[in-house]
This record gives structure tokens, C-alpha cells and sequence, in this order.
């Protein structure tokens, strides 16, 4: 069953790509806006939510039993149908569609549409609704699947102080806007801020950070480039112990988990700051190549949550499904634009509703 599911599904990804030749579909290697410092003036009119509400109002798949006439009559009388799986098949095969369609990755996908298939076997429905009915448990199901333990950013800060947060991840993903998002939304409850200027690799990386903080009123700690990283990152929470600030967010620079060197810099920070809370920022469009990248950051340093950038530039979420079921962290914010205020906290039941319909 598996390896014919599995044959099925490989020569339908092959089909899905070729469909899918020449439509607009970003990848990893999609360049991304150069560096735009002038946040907060692109003219965005939308609400980061009504981006979000939009993106889930996009196109569905038509999602259907086929109920055989005998059962249907049977309904009709008894009020139920007992669901089977030869009705479930068109069913979970329009369900593996949705799911590559959204990116879902292969193996993800695979495993979603066995375990919902074995969910729904067997169990009774209302022979009035059974697409309804079907919508709901699959949709029940597929939250179930991936569901992680919430992590209460707020609450965490509230509990321990100054409470320390890295942020890695590969480069131009959108770390250190991020850092100025998640600045911006702990101001507004709050809470004081500093900044560990700990990407002393990539050239203005610094200058950048002090840029934003110009902006929000943050306190950068810094070193010069090419110091050590970990210094800095311990410097700036010793400076918040004797501010008495709330929260450090310690900028790092962007590397590919292939990089040893950078991810040994990352491991001494680890040891010697211990951060409360291990970030992975990824553009939520990298789909497999994020999943393969977090999987080896999160088996070197222990990650503990995630941040999903430029998911205005994605719309689909299949990269966030298959890292909830796969990694079982939790995505604590996705990023909707470039703006300060664009950072939205992350919910599974947008990503279902959005890669099967609501
Ligand atoms: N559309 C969109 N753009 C974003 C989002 N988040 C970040 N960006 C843009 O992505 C680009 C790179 O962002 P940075 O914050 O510099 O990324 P980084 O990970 O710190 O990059 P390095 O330090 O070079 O590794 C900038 O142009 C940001 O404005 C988002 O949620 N949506
Ligand atoms: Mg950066």
C-alpha cells in the first residue's frame, strides 16, 4: 500500500511540475527584494490579516465522496452512511493533489493522506452531508496531525529576565527584519528590548541593525566586524541584567547548515549565552530545501520554534504543514511584508483552511 501510494505519488509530482512549467511559482532561488530599509513607507494599504484572509480565500480543490447508489439508497432510509474506503478514494486522491499543489513535501503528504484515510474509515455519516461531513473530520484530522506544543513568547518573557532569543537561519531569509518586527511587537506589549549585533560576517550588517533600532529606540550592543559573535551576544545580556531590560534578540549572520565553520559560531553562542529560545527564520516558499536545512539546524543546535518570512510572497503553506508534522515545533510568527507591523502570529487552522479550503 505504501509503495504504491508512494509510485503514485512520485509520477504525479513529476506531472504536477511539468502542469506547472511556466506559471509564476517562487522558489528558493527567487531573488528577493534588495534590502528595502524604508519599512513602513511601501505604500502597503492592506492589513497583514487581510493579506492573510485573502491568500486563504484562494482556490480549492473540490473535495468529494463517491458514495456507490446502493449505499446512497441505504442512506436515504437509515439517515447514515457507514463511510468505506473504496469511497474515500477519489476523495484522498483529490486530497494528495491539494497537498503537492501546496507544496506539501512527498513524504509529508504521503503520510498526511494515510493517516486521515485511516481516521475516516469506518466511521458513520450523515447521508444528508457526507461532503460536509468529510470536509470536517479530514480538516479535524489534518489539525491533529499537526499539532505542536504552543509556545507563549509573551508568557515565556513574563516568566524569566532578561529572556534571551537567537535567530538564525540561511542568509537574506529575513532574519534581522524579523528581529525589528518581533522589536516592535514586544513594544507593543511592553517590553524592553536590546539587540546583540552578532552577524559581525556580512558586510553593513551592522549599520543595518543600527538602522532599525534608530527607528524603534533600541539599544544595539556591538562589537567590531569579525569579532566573535558569542562575545557580543554575552556582552549584550550582561548589558540587559544590569538595564534590567526584558528581552535580548540576538542577531546572527545567515549560513547554510553545510557551512561548519558558521555553524560552530552558532553552537558557541549556544553554550555560552544559553538562549532561552533558538529561532529558525525561513521564507515560507523554500519548501523541501527548508525542511532538509531545518532538520540539520535543529540536530546540531536544538531549535525551538520558527518564524516563516515573505508568506506573501508564498500563498500556498505546504512548507508549514510539513514542518509542523515533520519537526513538530511550533511557528510561532509568519512574516506578510516588509513593514514592522507585518508579522502575524501563526495559527495551523489558516495553513489547513488555506491548502484545503475553509
Ligand atoms: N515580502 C517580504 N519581505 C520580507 C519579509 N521579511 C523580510 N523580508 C525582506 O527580505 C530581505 C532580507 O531581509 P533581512 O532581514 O536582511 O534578512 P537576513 O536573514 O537578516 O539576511 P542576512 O543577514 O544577509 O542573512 C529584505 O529585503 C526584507 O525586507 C516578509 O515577511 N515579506
Ligand atoms: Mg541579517
Amino acid at each position: 500500500m505504501f509503495d504504491l501510494l508512494k509510485n503514485k505519488l512520485t509520477s504525479f509530482t513529476e506531472k504536477l511540475r511539468q502542469g506547472l512549467e511556466g506559471k509564476v511559482r517562487p522558489t528558493a532561488e527567487k531573488p528577493v527584494e534588495e534590502p528595502n530599509r524604508e519599512i513602513n513607507v511601501l505604500g502597503e494599504e492592506r492589513k497583514p490579516e487581510e493579506k492573510l484572509q485573502e491568500l486563504r480565500q484562494a482556490d480549492h480543490r473540490e473535495l468529494k465522496a463517491r458514495v456507490g447508489i446502493g449505499k446512497a439508497v441505504a442512506g436515504l432510509f437509515t439517515g447514515e452512511v457507514k463511510i468505506e474506503e473504496k469511497d474515500l478514494r477519489g476523495f484522498l486522491e483529490e486530497l494528495e493533489l491539494a497537498l503537492l499543489e501546496a507544496d506539501v513535501e512527498q513524504e509529508t503528504a504521503l503520510q498526511l493522506v494515510e493517516e486521515i484515510q485511516r481516521e475516516l474509515n469506518g466511521k458513520k455519516a450523515k447521508a444528508s452531508d457526507l461532503n460536509g461531513f468529510l470536509r470536517l473530520e479530514m480538516k479535524k484530522a489534518l489539525l491533529k496531525l499537526v499539532e505542536t506544543k504552543a509556545l507563549d513568547l509573551l508568557g515565556a518573557c513574563a516568566k524569566k529576565k532578561p529572556f534571551v532569543v537567537l535567530l538564525l537561519g540561511p542568509n537574506g531569509a529575513g532574519k534581522t527584519t524579523t528581529i525589528a518586527k518581533l522589536t516592535a511587537y514586544l513594544q507593543k506589549h511592553g517590553k524592553r528590548v536590546v539587540w546583540a549585533a552578532s552577524d559581525t560576517f556580512r558586510a553593513a550588517s551592522i549599520e543595518q541593525l543600527e538602522e532599525h533600532a534608530k527607528r524603534l529606540g533600541v539599544r544595539v550592543v556591538k562589537h567590531t566586524y569579525g569579532a566573535d559573535p558569542a562575545a557580543v551576544a554575552f556582552d549584550a545580556v550582561k548589558a540587559a541584567e544590569a538595564g534590567r531590560f526584558d528581552v535580548v534578540l540576538i542577531d546572527s549572520a545567515g549560513r547554510q547548515e553545510t557551512n561548519r565553520n558558521l555553524m560552530e559560531e552558532l553552537k558557541k553562542i549556544n553554550r555560552v549565552v544559553k538562549p532561552d529560545l533558538r529561532v529558525y527564520v525561513g521564507e515560507a516558499y523554500a519548501g523541501q530545501a527548508l525542511l532538509g536545512q531545518a532538520t540539520e539546524f535543529d540536530r546540531e543546535l536544538g531549535l525551538d520554534g520558527f518564524v516563516l518570512t515573505k508568506i506573501d510572497a508564498d500563498a500556498k503553506g505546504g512548507t508549514a504543514l510539513s514542518l509542523l508534522h515533520r519537526l513538530r515545533k511550533p511557528i510561532l510568527f509568519v512574516g506578510t511584508g516588509q513593514r514592522y507591523e507585518d508579522l502575524v502570529e501563526f495559527k495551523p487552522e489558516f495553513i489547513v483552511e488555506r491548502v484545503i479550503g475553509g
